[in-house]
């Protein structure tokens, strides 16, 4: 099937055709960034599973690349539970370039074996001949084993795995001083009772100038919540991941299984799946479904210790045709149209002030409209409530629904909303990266228009800067 029609993206990561899940493996290796992907090329539907694989110079251009990996083994090809090639990750093995999957073998609970496979050019790998590299779960009857990520720290790897145990998600730690022979460590760290019974695709990293370290999890069955992150202390030595701080990663509705690494500037760079198991996939239909979100770099506020998530800088250059709005008082109960910005690949960076508007007054924009009004997507922010929300409840086809996240405004009083718009996707960065909402969204081809709007009192725009996106590819 080829790929097309009109939810094709711009300037976000896609299959060529076929379905696409999880971020795996991403690298940056040889001067290049290289990202894999849970890829069935045959059908836009979950299927045996096999490794996508896409490089870039710069985060921005992406060129895509033969399947990587594709069940052929006993070890990951057997029937059960779907099967094929899983989650996993990728490391630079001094110049061997290393990729840490997910296996099955039939007939036992979990079925889950952890495999590797390795490629000198980049491009064509083999899968190792004494796989599986770890063959069994601790112990027996757990929930889920699976997708490895590896890391190295004082020349030995570390490996977590997600696992279930008991009703409580887990993320099981392992070690290697050749990422053949693993032992286990133990359990990093487990769910309170409140986030889920399996963690899929953990990753535990280093961040920050202190001894922090963040494990990013994919918890199942926790609700409409899907991804969280975890601050705390890892101890090399006893293996246990202390945290103290748990927040959602990503209040939108269509954000799962996100992966980060390093890059040659020792940026934190994640990158996570922009739809969610479940949804309506509207594309589907189209030959193709799925795409990544945008890399994002991930630091640690100096004020208050938690994440900031902000889009890479490298995306500045799409910047194209500019247009700025400043200075605007947006009186109560009405819309202002901006007729010289308008299109379904833009980013946005919209300034309010808080100070300035009446108590209880609710603002924001009206991203892709259409002619007639009855097509939009609201991001709006509640003086009141305090509270960001983006609803699609009038986007087009898909899933409906409102998703809201507390934010306070800064300090400063204003409220900072930096947005992406890509066809069929809305990614926005509120206040500095403190909160970020992504959401698929599927409107007419021709909802183009941008609005700004207040009720229940006026507001301040400080300024909007407008940009229309262009990429090589
Ligand atoms: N997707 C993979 C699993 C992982 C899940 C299978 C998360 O390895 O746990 O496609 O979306």
């Amino acid at each position: 099937a080829v790929a097309e029609g009109n939810y094709r993206l711009y300037y976000h990561l896609m299959p060529p055709a076929g379905w696409m899940n999880d971020p795996n493996g991403l690298i940056y290796f040889n001067h290049e960034y290289h990202v894999f992907y849970q890829h069935y090329p045959y059908a836009s539907k979950w299927g045996p599973m096999h490794w996508g694989h896409a490089k870039s110079k710069d985060l921005v251009n992406w060129e895509h690349l033969p399947v990587a990996l594709a069940p052929s083994e006993n070890y990951d090809a057997g029937e059960s539970e779907g099967y094929g090639c899983w989650s996993g990750s990728a490391v630079d093995n001094n110049g061997v370039l290393t990729l840490i999957y997910t296996g099955h073998v039939d007939g036992r609970t979990p079925t889950e074996v952890q495999c590797i496979a390795t490629s000198t050019d980049g491009v064509t790998f083999n899968k190792a001949a004494y796989n599986p590299v770890i063959s069994d779960a601790p112990e027996e009857g757990g929930f889920g084993f699976r997708d490895p990520k590896v890391w190295q720290h004082d020349g030995i790897w570390y490996m977590v795995i997600g696992y279930g145990k008991d009703g409580l998600g887990k993320a099981l730690l392992y070690k290697s001083s050749d990422l053949r022979d693993w032992s286990y460590i133990g359990v990093a760290a487990e769910s309170d009772g409140t986030m889920g019974d399996m963690w899929e695709c953990p990753d535990l990293f280093p961040l920050g100038n202190g001894d922090d370290h963040v494990l990013v999890i994919s918890p199942m069955n926790m609700g409409t919540t899907k991804t969280m992150y975890l601050i705390g202390r890892l101890s090399y030595e006893t293996g246990i991941f202390d945290y103290r701080y748990s927040e959602r990663l990503d209040y939108g509705f269509d954000f799962y299984a996100p992966q980060t690494f390093v890059d040659g500037q020792g940026r934190r760079i994640l990158i996570g799946w922009m739809n969610i198991w479940g949804a309506q996939m509207p594309e589907q239909e189209h030959g193709w479904m799925g795409a990544f979100t945008l890399p994002r770099e991930l630091s640690l506020s100096d004020d208050d210790g938690t994440l900031r998530i902000l889009p890479v800088e490298e995306l500045r250059a799409m910047r194209g045709t500019h247009h700025r709005v400043s200075n605007l008082s947006i009186c109560a109960d009405t819309e202002v149209p901006l007729p010289e910005i308008h299109g379904d690949a833009l980013e946005l960076i919209a300034i309010f002030n808080t100070n300035q508007s009446a108590g209880d007054a609710e603002f924001g924009l009206l991203l892709r409209c259409s002619e007639d009004g009855s097509e939009y997507t609201e991001v709006s922010f509640s003086a009141v409530d305090r509270k960001l929300s983006v609803d699609r409840n009038h986007s087009g086809v898909g899933e409906a629904g409102v998703c809201e996240v507390d934010l306070n405004p800064l300090e400063d009083g204003r409220i900072k909303l930096q947005i992406f718009i890509d066809r069929s996707s809305i990614e926005l960065f509120a206040n500095n990266g403190l909160k970020t909402v992504t959401n698929r969204i599927y409107p007419k081809p021709d909802c183009l228009g941008i609005k700004l709007f207040a009720r229940n009192g006026e507001v301040s725009l400080e300024s909007l800067d407008a940009w229309k996106l262009t990429t090589e590819g």
